[in-house]
């Protein structure tokens, strides 16, 4: 019998042992004079303690069962901060609590001290966050590969209303989450030339050599589900100079030298690109992508080859490997090429076992944001690589596609991985579609035209290969933890089992119509806008009532998503209180949350105009308290947490087809925020769950879009059409709001000269109507509050519980597997 090496006890006393232990022999402080930061490293280590032995049985119950794996390849998790997740998640936070107290620190402070994990940019990097949460928390067989960037998305400052970028040096202190595994290292080759050899009997293979070679340092992050002991790990890769690299150098005494090259080698893992949305084509972007596949992949197959001695046919039914958008697409052809190149396969058996294993899932329709590499720098990176997709594509194009439309050289070039118009570039859509046995959507209309539009060619010859898994949230975080007041209510109504279960949150229904539960659910909501009013005050230094409405608009900046929709709105407000002082108008806030890619002009004019109509507005006396209007800088998950649980409205408002689903939407409703959207994404779907009574609808359809661009769109005969438009814009493109009516011309030009893209001016009337009626519903708070519940009640299907058993079910066929303690 091997003793306990510590205390590892849940109890008060086990706790203070813990983290004191750690203050003195971990830190090496003294528990007088420990820092806030010592102690917050402290009780996270106490924490991380009590959940590392069930990473490791995790995975040797995974290990001896023999079950499938799957593999999540993400280039970006939106991870926030860890601490209270893991104590809500391990039942632990009363306890901790309780035992800090006892030595004079309060729990909630160093909460707020920890700093957010912001290794994403937007939707697509939270969603694998909160996968990552449900596989836990669902007891499947599951790890996380992902980047180690050093600098996570850059500090959003405004300097006189424009955004500032800065670096977010998330763990220039370390991190107490994250454990090295130097055993697990993993080196990969880069650049060089291919060489053809024939063996003994005349057959070719290929060499890929001189090559670059890079290492990998995986560092684990434990992720802790809601009551269950499966800990799956997050293996994000680190990039470090090989030893010897440049040897040559060093031994001729150019330590200098030798060292600038590691450093080159260092900044593959330095930094996240900050665009979501569009591709910039750069190198080490795509050495990024690299780096973290094949580390990876290195990593499954040498899982594969300890675990078992299993013929290669059967790795698909140990490994699955689901692509997380498009990024890590390049891991299909290193696939091919570890099976062909290395292990001897066949290829066919070869693309068989890869089309068995990948999977990919797609988030956008944009077009210019599909990614595309220009075939020169994919061979001077990736020469062997870019071989097997021609091969790969020859054998598709001749077989399936010539099969199915012979001799049709249009649906070949349609269907082709590679682009041949305005200089020839690899597809990498393309590829995974074609290197996977599922491909899926994240909403139901986003899915729909998928198969209609995007791989319309596709879907013809593959129709089984496609399916809608809609998108989730985590309930945990995006309830328990950022209200937890709610979600005592919750629990108190209906019992805690809907944390685990969702679908239960339907039982609250009744409550919807209990005077007594209304007034409960409406106190809490105006807490968290009091606390959220402390926070406008302290971030942007103005004040604003908890009883205004408070409409919130908070996701990236783009134009599909049409903050300038919003504004404006609010412009047109401003204006009709001028116009109109005694009109009967409930008191407003607008607040914003947004970071616009350093390199997108418009968004940044656009960020730049709310500030400035924010500036005017807040100190017009003849407002007062009727309209504020507030963007609340460097948005991230840690202020996601508390502007939520805190709006009452929620703009959901992109063109109709753009926005692929959103999560925001979720988060929003299902802390009772009523929604003011177009059916976009999962718009459609929450309006579905929550009844069109309890939801506010506008603006065009897809397929009104469709026929209005088919048509011939042109915005100026809607602002000829509409004085309060033409009023509301050419106000803002005056000199009224800065001084300077230059100031916001690209974006009065995007609306009118350059054809306005994503059709504001067409949705502008619908969109101020929809909001006259959000002002009159609100004016009845008590149906109001009716309506905020039955949201609360009936947003259950978007447990991102229910995305991952679909998709486990659907595309991984993957076991649950219950660690027992
Ligand atoms: O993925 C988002 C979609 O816009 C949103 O509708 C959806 O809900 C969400 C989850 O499925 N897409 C992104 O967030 N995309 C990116 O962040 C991105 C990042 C790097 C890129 C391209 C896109 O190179």
């Amino acid at each position: 019998m091997i003793p306990a090496p510590c205390d590892l006890g849940n109890s008060t006393e086990s706790l203070k042992n813990s983290i004191i232990n750690h203050v003195r022999f971990t830190l090496g402080a003294y528990v007088e004079s420990a820092s806030q930061n010592d102690w917050w490293v402290a009780t996270c280590l106490a924490i991380r303690d009590r959940v590392m032995d069930h990473a490791t049985k995790s995975r040797t119950i995974h290990r001896q069962s023999g079950v499938r794996r799957v593999h999540y390849l993400s280039l970006e998790y939106l991870m926030g901060r860890l601490l209270e997740n893991n104590l809500r998640n391990s039942g632990l936070y009363d306890v901790t609590k309780q035992a800090l107290s006892e030595m004079g620190k309060d729990l909630d402070e160093l909460l707020e001290s920890e700093p957010d994990m912001g290794l994403g940019n937007g939707g697509l990097g939270r969603l694998a966050a909160c996968f990552m949460d449900s596989l836990s928390t669902v007891n499947l067989p599951a790890i996380g590969y992902g980047i180690h960037y050093e600098f996570g998305l850059f500090r959003q400052e405004f300097i006189n209303g424009r955004q500032v970028e800065h670096p977010d040096a998330w763990m220039r202190d370390g991190s107490p989450w994250k454990i090295a595994r130097p055993s697990y290292r993993q080196s990969i080759q880069l650049y060089g030339r291919v060489v053809q050899k024939f063996d003994d009997y005349g057959r070719p293979h290929y060499e890929w050599v001189e090559t670059k070679q890079l290492l990998g340092l995986p560092w684990d992050i434990p992720i802790v589900g809601y009551d269950s002991h499966t800990v799956n790990v997050l293996r994000l890769w680190q990039a470090q100079a090989d030893e010897d690299f440049n040897f040559q150098v060093f031994n001729e005494g150019s330590y200098v030298e030798a060292l600038r090259d590691k450093a080159i080698a260092e900044t593959v893992s330095k930094v996240l690109y900050p665009n979501d949305s569009t591709e910039n084509g750069k190198e080490l972007r795509l050495v990024q992508q690299y780096f973290f596949v094949a580390c990876s992949l290195a990593d499954i197959v040498r899982r594969f080859k300890v675990g078992y001695t299993l013929p290669w046919s059967e790795f698909p039914s140990k490994a699955a490997i689901q692509l997380n958008d498009t990024h890590p697409a390049v891991a299909i052809p290193e696939l091919m090429r570890i099976l062909v190149d290395l292990e001897g396969l066949e290829w066919e058996e070869a693309w068989d076992i890869c089309q068995k294993t990948f999977s990919y899932t797609n988030h956008t329709l944009l077009p210019e944001a599909l990614e595309m590499w220009s075939v020169s720098l994919f061979e001077r990176v990736l020469p062997r690589h870019l071989q097997i997709i021609y091969e790969i594509n020859q054998r598709f194009l001749e077989q399936d596609v010539e099969g199915k439309w012979p001799g049709d050289n249009e649906k070949k070039r349609s269907l082709s991985l590679i682009e041949e118009r305005g200089g020839r570039y690899v597809r990498m859509a393309n590829l995974s579609v074609l290197g996977s046995h599922a491909t899926n959507g994240v909403a139901a209309l986003h899915t729909r035209l998928l198969c209609e539009r995007l791989f319309a060619d596709f879907y013809a010859l593959y129709p089984d290969r496609f399916l809608n898994l809609t998108n989730g949230i985590t309930f945990r975080r995006w309830l328990d933890v950022c209200n937890p007041e709610l979600s005592a209510l919750i629990t108190e109504a209906i019992g805690k089992d809907w944390k685990k279960d969702a679908a239960l949150l339907r039982n609250l229904d009744p409550y919807a119509d209990d005077p007594a539960f209304r007034a409960r659910y409406a106190q809490i909501k105006r807490g968290h806008k009091a606390k959220l009013a402390e926070v406008i005050q302290a971030e942007c230094g103005v004040t604003v009532s908890p009883d205004a409405l408070f409409d919130v608009q908070i996701k990236r900046l783009h134009e599909y998503k049409r903050q300038h929709l919003n504004l404006l709105n609010i412009v047109t407000m401003y204006r009709e209180i001028l116009d109109n002082p005694d009109a009967d108008f409930h008191p407003r806030v607008f607040i914003f949350g947004a970071k616009a890619a350093p390199g997108y002009f418009l968004a940044k004019n656009i960020i730049h105009a709310i500030n400035a109509v924010a500036a005017k507005v807040n100190n017009d006396p003849r407002v007062g308290d009727k309209l504020k209007v507030v963007f609340l800088p460097n948005y991230r998950v840690s202020l996601a947490e508390k502007i939520i649980p805190a709006a009452d409205l929620s703009e959901q408002i992109s063109t109709a087809g753009k926005e692929a689903s959103g999560t925001g939407n979720m988060k929003l409703a299902l802390n009772g925020s009523l929604t003011i959207g177009t059916l976009d994404g999962a718009n459609v779907e929450i309006e579905e769950e929550v009844g069109s009574e309890n939801i506010f609808i506008f603006g065009l359809t897809v397929e009104e879009v469709t026929a209005l661009k088919a048509k011939g769109y042109n915005p100026w005969d809607y602002y000829w059409a509409n004085k309060k438009l033409r009023d509301t814009i050419d106000w803002i493109s005056s000199d009224y709001f800065t001084g300077n009516a230059e100031e916001f011309l690209p974006l009065r030009r995007s609306l009118l000269d350059h054809g306005d893209p994503y059709l504001c001016l067409a949705d502008y009337q619908p969109y101020v109507d929809a909001q006259a009626k959000v002002d009159a519903a609100y004016k009845d708070k008590d149906h109001w509050m009716k309506m905020a519940i039955l949201n609360t009640a009936r947003v259950g299907k978007f447990s991102s519980d229910r995305t991952i058993l679909e998709y486990a079910e659907k595309v991984w066929h993957l076991p649950q597997v219950v660690v027992n303690d």
